[in-house]
């Protein structure tokens, strides 16, 4: 798992990686994923370096209800307020980035 000082989030956050940003605010960056799932495929970040989503929620519960807005304003945007809301944690689960993120799905109808 990466620290925040090896953290390819952190990175892309400070500008230091190129990415194409959706939405940004004091607290939270939204950029698109670099490989969509999803006709529109947005990950959505605190700027503050959590491992997962369990961290944060326990650390700054506010910003993970900000993320959740975050979500809703995409996808009221995108696709009349459908979206689908993924956290991966853990390796076994999928997750390979180890900066917090919740994938957005969302711009077409989605699979079952
Ligand atoms: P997860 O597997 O849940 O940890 O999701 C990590 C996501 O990050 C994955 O869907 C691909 C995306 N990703 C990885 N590297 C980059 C990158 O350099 N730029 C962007 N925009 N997305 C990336």
């Amino acid at each position: 798992m990466s620290d925040s000082q090896d953290c390819l989030f952190c990175k892309i956050i400070a500008g230091e990686i190129p990415s194409t940003k959706v939405y940004e605010d004091e607290t939270t960056y939204a950029f698109k994923d670099i490989n969509p799932k999803a006709k529109v495929h947005v990950l959505i970040v605190p700027r503050k370096h959590y491992a997962n989503v369990a961290e944060l929620a326990k650390a700054d519960p506010a910003e993970l209800a900000h993320i959740a807005e975050v979500a809703q304003s995409i996808a009221d945007k995108e696709f009349h307020g459908a979206y689908r809301l993924i956290f991966n944690t853990g390796l076994d689960a999928g997750q390979t980035v180890f900066h917090v993120h919740a994938h957005v799905l969302t711009g077409e109808k989605l699979d079952e």
